[in-house]
């Protein structure tokens, strides 16, 4: 039988290149974002493109509730899950922390800490009744380093690093293999989300360098999770060849 992955933020970016990498390598899908319409889409075309299933399930990670009841109303099947990508996350905004929105705060905070921990809670059950399973989260170089007015965002990360560490630890018995995975400079929809729709802010992040697309992300991801059984890449940290650190580029132009 084909292996399940579950991708949570698979509307764009990173997660929608994982869904392509895992089904092009026969995977079935459990896709979530909160548009339904790019989810259902998605679902669809990789039905026809490479004649795997997948199953759109529509969920805002921050709601508790509904991660739990979404994630148990799950068919039989669709619970033997192989592979978790807790990938949803988000920056907003760009700000010393005095001139910060603490409704930014709250919402980073709340999608990409506590969202991950609600998803991870929910699958790790059904993994190790299985006596298997896979999780990567995703962390970023902001995981790693801290950046001028990167505050909040930087510390969400550094989060996921430290909670990445202390799952290792708790699954250790299970069979359960958990995987870091740190994003540099990403071309995606994270700076339109972060900028808030502000294009010209959005664009000059990429200017004048390659940055990675999802897809090398998500060939890194899925590299990790075809290793053999016994082998587990704990932390990675990848980075366009044009850049150094956090800050540091090498731009042309
Ligand atoms: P995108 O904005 O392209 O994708 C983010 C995804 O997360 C979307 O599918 C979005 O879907 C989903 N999402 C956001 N909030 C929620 C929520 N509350 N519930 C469910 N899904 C949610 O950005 P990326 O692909 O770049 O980001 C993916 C991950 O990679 C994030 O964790 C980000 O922090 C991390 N990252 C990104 C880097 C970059 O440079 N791009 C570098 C390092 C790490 P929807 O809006 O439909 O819910
Ligand atoms: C996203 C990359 O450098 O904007 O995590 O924090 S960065």
């Amino acid at each position: 039988m084909s292996k399940t992955v579950f991708i949570t933020g698979a509307s764009s970016g990173i997660g929608y290149a994982c869904a392509e990498r895992f089904a092009q390598n026969g995977y079935r899908l459990i896709l979530n974002a909160r548009r339904k319409d790019r989810i259902e889409k998605l679902a669809a075309d990789l039905e026809k493109t490479y004649g795997v299933e997948s199953f759109p399930l529509v969920f805002d990670v921050r709601d508790r509730e509904q991660v739990f009841e979404k994630i148990a109303s799950l068919p039989a099947p669709w619970q033997e899950i192989d592979v978790l990508v807790n990938n949803a996350g988000l920056a907003l905004g760009m700000s010393e922390i005095q001139d910060g929105d603490p409704d930014d705060w709250d919402q980073m905070i709340d999608t990409n800490v506590k969202g991950l921990l609600y998803v991870t809670k929910a699958v790790v059950p059904l993994m190790k009744e299985r006596g298997k399973g896979h999780i990567f989260n995703i962390g970023s170089i902001a995981a790693k380093e801290t950046y001028p007015r990167g505050n909040v965002y930087c510390g969400t990360k550094h989060a996921v690093d430290s909670l990445t560490k202390g799952l290792r630890i708790d699954l250790l018995p299970y069979g359960i293999k958990v995987s870091l995975i740190n994003p540099g400079a990403t071309q995606t929809e994270f700076s339109d989300v972060r900028f808030k729709g502000d294009k010209e802010k959005s664009e000059k992040v990429y200017d004048g360098y390659k940055p990675l697309s999802g897809d090398d992300i998500a060939q890194c991801i899925y590299f990790c999770a075809a290793l053999p059984e016994h082998v587990n890449v704990n932390d990675m940290l990848i980075m366009p060849a044009a850049q150094a650190t956090a800050t540091l580029f090498d731009k042309k132009a």
